[in-house]
């Protein structure tokens, strides 16, 4: 996997995060896009969220998938310092099983979107596949790996129950 020239980056406050965010890396690997994978917490390395989205559009990232959970502010902070678009992964916390984590994420106030996927291993799959079809838009080369995966998936589902 080529990541000299990222064109998405994933993002997440922990590494504890990394067992859901996994699953974006996976998910893209099989698309064949090339993405870096960053540790950048908003509350405990606060300098580094502000060096990294400062600079992310100067890196060529056209997307950044951010996982965060509990008070899930990282990729709302991310969305406020960078233009580029940020999908939101809320993981699925100990306490309060992401639902904390998906209205940090999905409650934004008007002026700076952030993009919420499905709590956990799901929403960190579908984050991938959703990065995938905006960048599709003008990347001919990831159009057809989408489109492939797409059709593989669809053959996969059996007509009748075993
Ligand atoms: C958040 O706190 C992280 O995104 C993580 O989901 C959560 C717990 O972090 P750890 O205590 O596991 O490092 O900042």
């Amino acid at each position: 996997m080529k990541i000299s020239n990222p064109k998405i980056s994933i993002v997440m406050g922990s590494q504890s995060d990394w067992l859901t965010l996994k699953n974006t890396s996976t998910v893209l690997k099989e698309l064949k896009i090339s993405h870096e994978k960053k540790i950048v917490s908003a509350h405990r390395t606060p300098k580094r969220l502000y060096e990294y989205a400062e600079q992310a559009y100067d890196k060529g990232i056209k997307i950044i998938i951010a996982g965060a959970g509990g008070a899930a502010h990282l990729p709302g902070m991310i969305a406020a310092i960078t233009h580029i678009p940020v999908i939101g992964v809320p993981i699925e916390s100990k306490t309060l099983k992401g639902l904390d984590s998906l209205l940090s994420i999905a409650q934004m106030p008007f002026g700076v979107p952030v993009g919420a996927v499905a709590i956990g291993e799901n929403g960190a799959k579908n984050a991938a596949l959703y990065a995938a079809s905006i960048i599709s838009n003008y990347d001919s080369k990831i159009e057809n790996q989408l489109i492939k995966w797409r059709l593989a998936q669809t053959k996969k589902v059996k007509k009748t129950p075993k």
